[in-house]
């Protein structure tokens, strides 16, 4: 179901109008009432003023996490705090926590893109959401929540954590909508199985998965152990939260960006450079609707590709594709730039191996290590010792082989590595601290 019929379904002409207008509003915004924008646009030697179509955009300097670090924690606000109805922040792996500041209609923006991507996920007026995305200062909890409730939905305030409680309650309750992490999905799963639940018996009919990287044969896992169809969600707090860009659930090829919200770029990382459709490389996002805290040309880090060809749902906004890591996320292992999605990849495509992983890097003297401990189901586990042996050579042939890095396997028990409730830690890099 397309909640927005008439912005999800603008041709592109009229789009790239609409786009062009609030950009400009945007931007005259910032470089009037916040001093880093103004200093930083003069200092690149352009005004507003002379944005007079999209393709100028690139002309404007970048804005970077470093940015905001900066400018901690409402420097970077446009109005004054009285307008600030609500404030969020994400803690992210290293430095300062990053501070969002929204006003009354930034919320409301923000509901109205939820519920375009949970509808996108085929949720209806109808439904139960069991929503076990954290609430707090992450955004998923209360970002889903509004959505929900713009839908009409009946939203479950789960949060994460209590997972006992989280089957009884999607039991009991009767809900046909989950929203947390892809590893909490799993981990969910597997908790219900401990209960003696059979998933299959629930009403659970879909789930609205984000927050962090996951994989094409996680979605299979998923989809098979909760018999749920999957769909992919993604956003960011300094954007406005989830609800940037969502799956259609008619093609689940791809997640289609709000674009009369945020207007997407893809870079060269290194250069800068704004890579054509189709290539690979860094989103950059600029907001062209939001009011306290709108952001220019805003580096994620992530890494994905654009594809504005139609969709068989029929919105005409470009999609992209799933997230496959972050620039920052990237290991360089003895001069092998590998990301950990890549490891998944092998590791989900080995029969007896669970979808739970662990990457240990440090360095042994000179040199670069990498452990990689995965788990192996029950049946694999009771296998004698030279077949256990067999399989964790296996594993490190596959790697070698695909992404020429060695790694040492362990094959660990079952439900031994760490379950995460919301973002799950999948890399600890030994050779920073
Ligand atoms: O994770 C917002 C969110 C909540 C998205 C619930 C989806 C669902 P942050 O905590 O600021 O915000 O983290 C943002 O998480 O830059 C990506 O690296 C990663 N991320 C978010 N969604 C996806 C996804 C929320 N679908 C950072 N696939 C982003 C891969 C994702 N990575």
């Amino acid at each position: 179901m397309i909640w927005d019929e008439e912005f999800e379904t603008l041709p592109r002409e009229a789009l790239e109008a609409l786009q062009l207008k609030r950009l400009i509003s945007t931007l005259e915004r910032v470089y009037a009432t916040v001093p880093f924008y103004k200093k930083k646009f003069n200092e690149s030697g352009i005004k507003p003023s002379d944005v007079r179509s999209l393709k100028d955009l690139k002309r404007l300097p970048f804005t970077t996490k470093a940015d905001l670090r900066d400018n901690y924690p409402f420097a970077m606000f446009t109005v004054p705090l009285e307008q600030v109805v609500r404030i969020h922040a994400s803690s992210g792996t290293t430095g300062k926590q990053t501070v969002v500041g929204y006003t009354r209609r930034d919320i409301n923006t923000w509901a109205e893109v939820m519920a375009r991507s949970l509808a996108a996920g085929g949720v209806q007026k109808n439904d139960i959401i069991h929503n076990s995305y954290g609430y707090g200062l992450f955004t998923g909890g209360l970002g889903v929540h509004y959505g929900a409730e713009k839908i009409g939905a009946s939203v479950i305030p789960m949060s994460g954590g209590n997972t006992k409680r989280q089957i009884i309650v999607m039991q009991d309750f009767g809900s046909t909508v989950l929203t947390c992490t892809p590893s909490y999905a799993l981990f969910l799963a597997e908790a219900a199985e401990e209960m003696g639940v059979d998933f299959k018996k629930l009403k659970l009919r879909v789930g609205i998965f984000g927050a962090e990287p996951w994989s094409e044969r996680m979605r299979d896992e998923i989809e098979r152990k909760l018999s749920i169809q999957a769909v992919d969600i993604y956003g960011l707090s300094e954007i406005i939260g989830p609800g940037v860009a969502n799956e259609c659930i008619e093609a689940k090829r791809g997640l289609h960006i709000f674009e009369d919200h945020f207007f997407p770029e893809i870079i060269d990382p290194e250069t800068g450079e704004v890579l054509p459709y189709g290539e690979k490389g860094e989103l950059v996002f600029t907001t062209i609707t939001k009011e306290a805290f709108p952001l220019i040309r805003y580096r994620t880090r992530d890494i994905s590709a654009l594809y504005p060809e139609p969709c068989k749902c029929g919105r005409t906004h470009v999609r992209m594709e799933r997230v496959s890591g972050r620039s920052d996320d990237m290991l360089i292992i003895r001069g092998v730039n590998v990301f950990p999605s890549q490891i998944e990849s092998v590791l989900m495509n080995i029969e007896g191996v669970e979808p739970y992983y662990l990457l240990l890097v440090d360095r042994k003297g000179k040199l670069d290590t990498l452990e990689v401990h995965v788990e192996v189901n029950e049946k694999v586990f009771s296998d004698e010792v030279k077949d256990l042996q067999a399989l964790g050579w296996k594993i490190e042939k596959e790697i070698k082989d695909l992404l020429g890095v060695t790694a040492e396997v362990k094959l660990v028990e079952p439900k031994t590595l760490q379950r995460s409730e919301g973002k799950a830690q999948r890399v600890i890099d030994r050779r920073k601290i």
